[in-house]
């Protein structure tokens, strides 16, 4: 065959390539075996923390004001609005948010940028069409009437379960924030105003506070704050449960919102206080401060802020959108650890065996072996043999979270000469089984609890998809490969029902193309990385590379690389769900399409090697890549960042593509 010069070097060079990316990943794991970097991107979480530390009076010293102000300043658009995250379009609810907590953190009202903030959040009608979580926020510091806010009655905890809308039969990181909300809203929690408040009130809005009619801005929502409009249900949804808010039951009301703190309560215990995530952890933090003012557990929430969710880049300070990201990005470091070692591209071998070994023990101890306390009581499902994204002190697994930490851990233990322990590899399968959907795909915490109708009560405006725990077609691919990876580890009766699982999810998987063969990815941006597991997946389920479904997959991928041989994606695809246009190319972009490419059966052809050339070309001196986009994403409109992906995954791929371009197909 005749190959342009670019390839035949391209072969040449892989070698070196693969070596630098490994050692200089070998080089940043932690002591602890882990892989882990600041989690950030999300917006609203360092204003949110600061306006917790403003109700419990504990607003931090002038240092760490300033670095606090510093990520503020550093995350404002040109036009002088915040997006709820890096890269997504100015919203009211984070431009507010920053301007309040900027102003708490000791920034006079006059200063430019704050002035440039105002101006942009006034004309798009002030702190009134801020989206329903920037309300709540406001509204804890008196900032906001309680009467203007989406109604949230703590009753729905007590309604019977079986009705639809009972919280327990919603997504979990919404329940999890709508939990502590009730409570919050139940109670009007309010701090008493003083002067620098009252001061705020003046500057939020663009009427006087008390010329405010309350009751009529329930449900507005700026249009930039409405990638979701509410419902029209909303509306008289909202003045009846308003109505009930005001004239219902005193005893009620009571009961309700003892029930809700017991389940706040059993949340704390069940992750040993770190909560599921960034928002109940502040949220937690501020009903505690209202139901116990001062007592142990504000202080134990505002330390778990403080020691697990605080991140420090350079001289900023942010808080993450999850309190760390070790099982996640250990789980793919290994596995891409395990690959190159296996390409024989790696010459200090005792230095890999010694990172293998702390890979391998780091991700063994994640797994969790217990369940939730008050399993039932607490809505919680079992997590015994399951892995989370974070650690297992967490306690919140994931479908793909345990097969990437299982196939992580198998693949470590081969590369190690460990034998893993079958009954812990059983218990996964078990896990993996029960999570799957009626639809055959799997989701991520949870199997689907509510219908889909119920995302039309969607409250939040800003984000898509959170009512209900979907299917994901990259957690179905992850949980495939999990699956057929632990199959020979299996008793006689998983495998006939892993044989069924995997009929059920290559169905989903199959189902889920869309026309012009891409996956729409809902946790990476975007359709490469839907893709590149899409194809695996289907691979993982027994398809050949030659499969139609899977040609079209690659051909996708092909159809979009860019000439440089790269691919480039933006938080656009995702908001817009469907690809407008190529952008510059990026490493972990271009890393997902060549990982697309080498699954589909296509490592020999001529993209693959203009991908792995990209990829060589754009490597640094020091084996690393460069840091060049954020390419995680949540709930189609909020971008999170993943550093880790631009080392692991380019190594992946190029070991991959190593191993399989001398393949014939
Ligand atoms: C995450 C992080 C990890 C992510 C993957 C494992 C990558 C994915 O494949 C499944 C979904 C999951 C677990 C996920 C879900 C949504 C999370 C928890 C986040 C993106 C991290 C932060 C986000 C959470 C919802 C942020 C808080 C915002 C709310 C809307 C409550």
């Amino acid at each position: 065959m005749n190959r342009p010069a670019e390839q035949l070097s391209a072969t040449t060079r892989v070698t070196p390539a693969i070596a630098g990316a490994a050692h200089a990943l070998a080089r940043s794991q932690a002591p602890d075996g882990s892989w882990r970097a600041p989690y950030t991107g999300p917006l609203f979480l360092l204003p949110a923390w600061v306006i917790a530390l403003r109700v419990c009076s504990r607003l931090p010293e002038h240092t760490v004001a300033e670095k606090m102000c510093r990520r503020l300043e550093q995350t404002q658009r040109q036009d002088g609005s915040w997006g709820i995250s890096i890269d997504a379009p100015g919203a009211v609810y984070t431009t507010v948010l920053a301007y309040v907590a900027q102003r708490l953190l000791g920034k006079p009202a006059e200063e430019t940028d704050l002035r440039r903030a105002r101006n942009w959040f006034l004309v798009h009608g002030g702190a009134l069409g801020a989206a329903p979580w920037g309300k709540y926020l406001l509204a804890t510091l008196s900032l906001y009437d309680w009467d203007g806010v989406l109604p949230v009655p703590p009753e729905s905890w007590l309604l019977p379960r079986r009705f639809p809308a009972h919280p327990a039969n919603f997504w979990c990181h919404t329940r999890m924030v709508y939990l502590p909300l009730s409570w919050l809203y139940g109670r009007r929690a309010a701090l008493m105003p003083d002067r620098n408040l009252r001061a705020l009130r003046e500057e939020l809005y663009d009427a006087p506070w008390d010329a405010i009619h309350w009751p009529s801005h329930r449900t507005r929502i700026a249009e930039t704050d409405a990638a979701e409009p509410l419902a029209d249900v909303w509306r008289p949804a909202s003045q009846a449960l308003a109505l009930w808010n005001r004239f219902g039951s005193r005893r009620l009301r009571d009961r309700a919102l003892k029930e809700v703190l017991q389940q706040i309560r059993f949340e704390d215990e069940n992750t040993q206080g770190l909560c599921l995530g960034p928002v109940n952890a502040v949220l937690h933090t501020i009903v505690w401060q209202f139901a116990d003012p001062g007592g142990l557990r504000v202080a134990r929430h505002l330390q778990t802020l403080e020691r697990e969710y605080r991140c420090d880049i350079d001289d900023a300070i942010d808080l993450q959108g999850y309190h760390n990201s070790a099982l996640w990005d250990t789980a793919f470091s290994g596995q891409a650890l395990s690959v190159a070692a296996r390409t024989g591209a790696l010459e200090d071998t005792d230095e890999l065996q010694r990172t293998l070994r702390r890979a391998r023990q780091f991700v063994d101890r994640q797994q969790i072996r217990t369940n939730p306390t008050h399993l039932h009581r607490a809505f919680r499902d079992r997590t015994d043999g399951a892995w989370p994204f974070s650690d297992a002190r967490q306690g919140w697994p994931t479908a793909d979270c345990t097969a990437e930490g299982l196939g992580a851990w198998l693949s470590l233990c081969a590369a190690t000469d460990e034998r893993p322990d079958r009954r812990r590899v059983r218990m996964a399968i078990n896990y993996l089984l029960r999570m799957q959907n009626p639809d055959g795909g799997w989701p991520t915490y949870e199997r689907q609890r509510g219908s889909d109708a119920l995302e039309k009560l969607n409250p939040s405006g800003v984000f898509r998809n959170i009512m209900v725990d979907y299917s994901w077609p990259e957690c179905t691919a992850s949980v495939l490969e999990g699956l057929m990876h632990a199959l020979p580890h299996a008793t006689a009766g998983q495998r006939r029902r892993i044989d069924r699982a995997i009929v059920r999810g290559k169905a989903y998987l199959l189902d889920t193309q869309r026309p012009d063969g891409s996956w729409y990815g809902g946790w990476g941006i975007c359709f490469t990385y839907g893709t590149m597991f899409g194809i695996a997946g289907l691979r993982a389920a027994g398809l050949p590379p030659d499969d139609p479904q899977i040609r079209r997959g690659a051909e996708f991928l092909l159809a979009h690389q860019n000439p440089d041989g790269g691919w480039g994606e933006t938080l656009h695809h995702c908001i817009e769900q469907r690809w407008v246009g190529s952008t510059p190319s990026t490493v972990v972009q271009t890393a997902w399409g060549l990982l697309g490419l080498i699954h589909g059966g296509l490592a020999r052809c001529e993209g693959a090697a203009r991908a792995a050339a990209w990829l060589m070309r754009n490597q640094q001196p020091d084996g690393s890549w460069p840091h060049d986009a954020v390419t995680g994403v949540f709930n189609q409109t909020c971008a999170i960042d993943y550093p880790l992906y631009a080392q692991h995954f380019p190594l992946r791929a190029l070991a991959l593509w190593h191993l399989h371009k001398g393949e014939t197909q």
